[in-house]
């Protein structure tokens, strides 16, 4: 099995242990506790803040692609 075409598998492990209620979306609660599970100790209004960032589409969550996006601009290199 080769996943070398795959790019968002890095972060789609990731994105289903952030994802706790398992909706397929990151929710800003989910998002508060992945940035302390980074060692980012992160307020209510951070982490609204970081998310209307993340959230492309503007729909008040974040999808995988989002996500993804977000991690590699936030945990990148
Ligand atoms: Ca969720």
């Amino acid at each position: 099995m080769s996943d070398a075409n795959e790019p968002v598998n890095e972060y789609a492990a990731t994105f289903r242990m952030v994802d706790l209620d398992g909706d397929g979306f990151i929710s800003v609660d989910e998002l508060k506790s992945l940035m302390r599970a980074l060692g980012q100790e992160i307020d209510h209004v951070r982490a609204v803040e970081v998310m209307v960032e993340a959230d492309g589409s503007r729909d008040g969550k974040m999808s995988l692609e989002e996500f993804t996006a977000f991690m590699s601009r936030y945990a990148g290199r």
